[in-house]
């Protein structure tokens, strides 16, 4: 087999030395991976060999000039398989590319070949970046949200992310294999001999299950381990199901018209069951409305938007609502409402809490609650029973509907 072939483009070919080293070293003895570094410098042409200028438009720092690195492209690309039509894909590692991902490795091992350009100083001239597209597949990617001095450390990374899948450079099949499982869950700590360390004094020991050869009981605490740790570590990559035990884990705020798209899919996802059994014979409100509806009801009621707490700043998904409003009709009341929570997430008390907190806004005067659900709701019925709730359907109640009230304690 030809060898997956790497091509580096950088002002610091020293710097990926260590790609000769371990693993990767192995795999381009082996001929599995092929591996060329340039130097950015070869294709300066001027007495200094200069790549790098001020930035039009003013600005901190320096830009890598644009003709050195598409003379250096071009360069590699020429110095592929003759006569071949084909283009590495060229991977370019920056604070603001695609995230790098194990996923993303994977796709890149499938590729016969990969070049990567190694910035510095505040980025390549943008120009760089449509040269290259003219020619090839360019992709920007991040290792993180951090910023490095340049490339190379994360070419290093990623190439060896991506050469540790190639066929025949990790020996251990079994160390790929275990990886694949990706249930995305991290991995249990591991403990080798002794059984028990004497660290200077501090005796240290394996946790007695290992030792049990209990093979059930071993799985099971390192199954417990992989959560333990995702949820003190990542809790980003657990479901919210397994994190949010209750209102206090999630966040809680008055809802703002920009809520009000996510509040009408919650309600119509919510209020279907409902729908559904009333087989057209009467209205159900949270599914007959629009978005104007939803918008006009915010500035009507005091709503709540409950969502999964944000992760880097992305805001997490809507998961339950209430609102809650004096009633219009008599003023001694206040009328609560619109109660709903993602399938995902009920049974956690949210429904409870979130009852208490609308019915927590009633101002000093107020002498009762009341709101209303579906007449074939038996489980909401109960539910609002057990939060103290009395039947209370007049003749003023709506088709399809009833009535509950409770006495303000
Ligand atoms: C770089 C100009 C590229 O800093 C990074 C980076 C951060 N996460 N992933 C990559 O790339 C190096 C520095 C300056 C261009």
């Amino acid at each position: 087999m030809t060898p997956v072939r790497v091509d580096v483009v950088s002002i610091f070919p020293d710097y990926l030395a260590p790609l000769d080293l371990s693993l990767i070293g192995k795999a381009r003895r082996d001929g599995i991976l092929d591996v060329r570094v340039h130097d950015l410098r070869d294709h300066a042409h001027d007495r200094h060999r200069t790549v790098d200028d001020s930035p039009f438009g003013g600005g901190a720092g320096m830009v890598m000039k644009p003709e050195p690195w598409a003379e250096a492209l071009d360069a590699v690309v020429a110095s592929g398989p003759a006569g071949e039509a084909t283009v590495p894909h060229l991977i370019v590692p920056g604070p603001g590319g695609v995230p790098f991902s194990q996923a993303l490795a994977r796709s890149l091992a499938q590729e016969p070949w990969l070049a990567f350009a190694c910035g510095r100083y505040e980025g390549l001239d943008e120009r760089v970046y449509e040269h290259a597209a003219d020619r090839m597949p360019v992709t920007v990617v991040s290792l993180g949200d951090y910023v490095l001095n340049g490339g190379e450390v994360a070419v290093l990374a990623m190439v060896e992310a991506v050469g540790r899948l190639l066929p025949g450079v990790v020996g251990n099949a079994e160390s790929l294999v275990e990886e694949s499982h990706e249930d995305g869950l991290l991995e249990y700590p591991v403990y080798t001999r002794p059984a028990s360390w004497d660290d200077a004094g501090t005796v240290r020991e394996v946790p007695a299950v290992l030792l049990s050869g209990d093979h059930g009981a071993i799985a099971g605490w390192r199954h417990q381990q992989r959560l333990d740790r995702t949820a003190g570590r990542r809790p980003d990559l657990l479901p919210v199901s397994a994190t949010a035990r209750a209102l206090a884990d999630l966040d809680v705020r008055v809802a703002a018209p920009a809520d009000a798209a996510e509040l009408l899919v919650l309600q119509r996802a919510c209020w279907v069951r409902e729908g559904l059994a009333a087989r057209g014979r009467w209205v159900v409100p949270p599914l007959a409305e629009e978005l104007d509806d939803v918008l006009r009801a915010l500035g009507e009621w005091t709503t709540y938007a409950v969502r999964v707490p944000a992760v880097d700043g992305a805001p997490g998904r809507l998961v339950a609502s209430v609102r809650a409003r004096r009633h219009p009709d008599d003023a001694t009341r206040w009328e609560v409402g619109r109660l709903a929570v993602v399938p995902d997430l009920q049974g956690r008390g949210l429904g409870r809490d979130l009852l208490a907190l609308a019915e927590s806004l009633a101002p000093a005067d107020v002498t009762g609650f009341a709101l209303t659900t579906g007449v074939l709701e038996e489980g909401n019925q109960r539910f609002y029973k057990r939060a103290g709730y009395r039947l209370v359907t007049g003749e003023h109640t709506p088709p399809g509907a009833v009535d509950f009230a409770k006495r303000r304690r």
